[in-house]
């Protein structure tokens, strides 16, 4: 009667032993397959993150750029509504262009410059390029003003997204 309940006993021991084993084995498969979901998932997600947000981040730079491209158009209008009160009221013609507001022509003992805080060079497009200075302007629908714009984005004259002060808002 002992002995059956000892091997009851020694058997029970090695079931539990057996299903120990296999829970120790099967948490173990189970937990590694789980990382490599969830290095899935959140390659998923970042993905997903990237989608929405790159997009956005781009967009947002390219605003930036053209913010700050009609802010330089801006600071040339004011440097040369500067030069133009040392001038009589004449803005520099188209030839030699924005170049007097830093340096002057020759034989011009008006000119009080540099009229541009940068005196050193005058600004580009945030795009790298030059602006294209007109004088006297032939898009500005009110007074005697010079045209002056940026290429734009595109780096092209005469497009779209040139930036220019004469049209009111892009
Ligand atoms: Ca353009």
């Amino acid at each position: 009667m002992q002995r059956v309940h000892r091997m009851e006993h020694q058997v029970e021991q090695v079931q539990r032993q057996r299903l120990s084993q296999a829970r120790a084995a099967q948490s173990k498969g189970r937990r590694a397959g789980f990382t490599l979901l969830e290095v899935l998932l959140v390659l998923a997600i970042l993905g997903v993150i990237a989608a929405m947000v790159v997009p956005q981040l781009l967009g947002r730079q390219k605003q930036a750029n053209i913010d700050a491209s009609r802010f330089s158009i801006a600071s040339l209008e004011s440097a040369l509504d500067n030069y133009a009160v040392d001038h009589d009221g004449e803005y520099p013609q188209t030839n030699p262009g924005l170049e007097v507001l830093i340096v002057p022509q020759q034989n011009d003992p008006k000119w009080r410059g540099p009229y541009l805080k940068n005196s050193n060079d005058l600004p580009k497009d945030a795009w790298g390029n030059p602006f294209q200075y007109e004088y006297p302007g032939k898009n500005q629908r009110v007074g005697d003003k010079a045209d002056i714009w940026s290429w734009g984005p595109d780096k092209t004259n005469g497009t779209a997204d040139d930036i220019n002060n004469w049209t009111v808002k892009q």
